[in-house]
């Protein structure tokens, strides 16, 4: 009868362990499932494809009151942080208002997003001065544009690489009626902002990256 009984809680042990077992990887393959990996999300995310000294997928974002000049950086020019190439950010003087600097650097890729989704975002930076932002600019799937979040707001830059990172959630609204607008894909945007009245600022930015928050 003992025998029978420890036989008994042996096979119980085992089937709740398999069963623990099977959940825990179902849990672990739902979550892989609803990440999608940066380099699926944004072009060139890495800053090293410059095909015939072309600048892939970066470019000032337009229309934009913050111009500004980015260029590849390349070594042994700069050291980049990953690579052989980093994004070299200048900004320029702000329209309307003296003595600021800025511009914002969009990737090109449009990220397929909706109301409540929420995203982490990535990127390593450097810069004599200056600050760092990282903004995802929400569009309708017409394009209507409806505000953008701040996962990284404003912060500042140093001599060596940092990385910047922070996570927001798509919530998308009209800027004419105030309501919730229904956004259809984010853009990723690196904002550079200079100080007032200080020397030129020159960002190097390299290896950016975003993913979806499973929830
Ligand atoms: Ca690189």
């Amino acid at each position: 009868m003992k025998t029978n009984c420890s036989l008994a809680a042996i096979v119980l042990s085992l089937v709740i362990a398999l069963a623990f077992a099977f959940l825990r990887s179902d849990l672990l393959w739902a979550q892989n499932t609803n990440v999608i990996l940066a380099e699926d999300q944004l072009l060139n995310a890495d800053i090293d494809q410059f095909p015939d000294k072309e600048l892939i997928g970066w470019k000032v974002a337009t229309p934009t009151p913050y111009p500004g000049k980015v260029e590849r950086a390349i070594q042994p020019t700069m050291t980049a942080y990953s690579g052989k190439f980093c994004l070299m950010i200048t900004p320029g003087p702000q329209k309307g208002i003296s003595g600021v600097l800025r511009t914002l650097v969009a990737n090109q890729k449009k990220i397929p997003a909706k109301n409540g989704d929420k995203f982490r975002v990535r990127v390593w930076a450097k810069g004599n001065g200056g600050t760092i932002g990282i903004c995802l600019q929400q569009y309708s799937n017409a394009g209507a544009w409806g505000s953008g979040i701040w996962p990284v707001f404003q912060k500042k830059l140093t001599g060596d690489w940092r990385e910047f990172s922070g996570a927001g959630t798509v919530k998308g609204v009209n800027k004419e009626t105030g309501l919730p607008l229904e956004v259809g894909y984010i853009l990723f945007h690196v904002d550079i902002a200079g100080n007032e009245g200080a020397e030129e600022v020159v960002a190097y930015v390299d290896d950016a990256a975003i993913e979806t928050v499973p929830q």
